[in-house]
């Protein structure tokens, strides 16, 4: 080879190596980790469970990172179920905290056969407060990099904003949130039509809640309602597909009580997809950015306006939403 060549081929190598540091560059931050807090009303609906499950999947992808869980459900089976699936998908260690005071919201509509079945050690009791532990995840976390998951009523979200300075921090929750947070799923709306219509269920569950947190959560950030499509995008049946003894596939079969069919709607197995695998957003029409508010018929009114950073998202491929979903369902870590 000549001193020609060989230099020729040296520039080719310099090149081809700066080219794939720049690439990996710019493909690197699409593959950051989300750092995610779900809070959830586990019991009520299955669809809670289904969400579960795709967090899990998503975690043990790489494509986020679970901080914390936290409980809106009062029931005493709903902490040692919560821990009980987390255990079941290798996370037995992921903070749980729990709404401790008592508000009247409590539902078990699938957990006693889970809390008997499956391995836990926590419970309502032995879990910490829940905004004690939010409280701490922010205080500690950089600024503007935890997204935040609610698929519940907006209780413990609304109790986080109305939080003072304590021994964790000096700031008052709506100054943590404002500088921490990066992203908000809203647990809101529901089967809401726009821009003027019955709120979803979670916001029915408590209004004054789903008011303060409307009112009070900062606009520094995204706020986007991804779960309204839930009700087209019926799945469930895909649990009769995976081991007998997967948790989510039992969390179905406890919810439907022997029936043959597991479809439920999927509204919050959307917020969390939406949240922690943005390459997915593709899958999802953003209305224009606007206000929204609930009045005192917890109907929801939502007004465009271009500095309110809070949008809407729905579903525009309800098949290709399916396909997405379906192996993140079913996701089984032992496999
Ligand atoms: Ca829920």
């Amino acid at each position: 080879m000549s001193i020609m060549n060989a230099q020729r081929m040296e520039m080719n190598l310099i090149y081809i190596f700066v080219v794939a540091m720049f690439c990996m560059a710019v493909i690197s931050p699409a593959l950051a980790q989300e750092k995610v807090i779900l809070d959830t009303d586990l019991g009520a609906d299955v669809d809670d469970a289904g969400a579960f499950a795709v967090m899990h999947a998503l975690a043990d992808r790489g494509e986020i990172e679970v901080l914390a869980v936290g409980i809106v459900n009062t029931h005493p089976n709903a902490v040692p179920a919560a821990h009980a699936i987390n255990t079941w998908f290798g996370r037995p260690d992921l903070p749980i905290g729990t709404i401790k005071r008592e508000t009247g919201f409590s539902h078990d509509t699938f957990l006693a056969g889970i809390v008997r079945d499956y391995p836990h050690t926590l419970t309502r009791e032995t879990a910490p407060d829940v905004v004690k532990l939010y409280r701490r995840i922010l205080a500690a976390a950089e600024d503007r990099s935890i997204t935040l998951v609610t698929i519940g009523p907006a209780t413990n979200i609304s109790d986080l904003l109305d939080s003072g300075a304590d021994e964790i921090s000096e700031l008052s929750g709506v100054e943590l949130v404002r500088r921490k947070l990066k992203f908000y799923a809203a647990g809101g709306n529901g089967n809401a039509r726009l821009p003027h219509g019955m709120a979803g269920w979670n916001y029915q569950q408590d209004p004054p809640s789903a008011r303060n947190e409307l009112a009070k959560m900062p606009t520094d950030f995204p706020m986007v309602f991804a779960g309204g499509s839930g009700w087209k995008v019926e799945m469930g049946d895909c649990y009769l597909n995976v081991a007998k003894d997967h948790i989510v596939r039992r969390c179905y079969e406890e919810y439907f009580k022997g029936k043959p069919k597991l479809q439920r709607p999927t509204w919050d197995q959307l917020r969390i997809l939406y949240t922690g695998r943005p390459s997915s957003r593709k899958l999802w029409d953003l209305s224009p950015t606007g206000d929204v508010t609930l009045d005192e018929k917890v109907d929801i009114h939502w007004n465009p306006q271009p500095d309110r950073n809070r949008a809407y998202a729905y579903v525009n491929d309800l098949e290709a939403m399916h396909r997405e979903l379906e192996p993140l369902m079913t996701h089984d870590p032992r496999k």
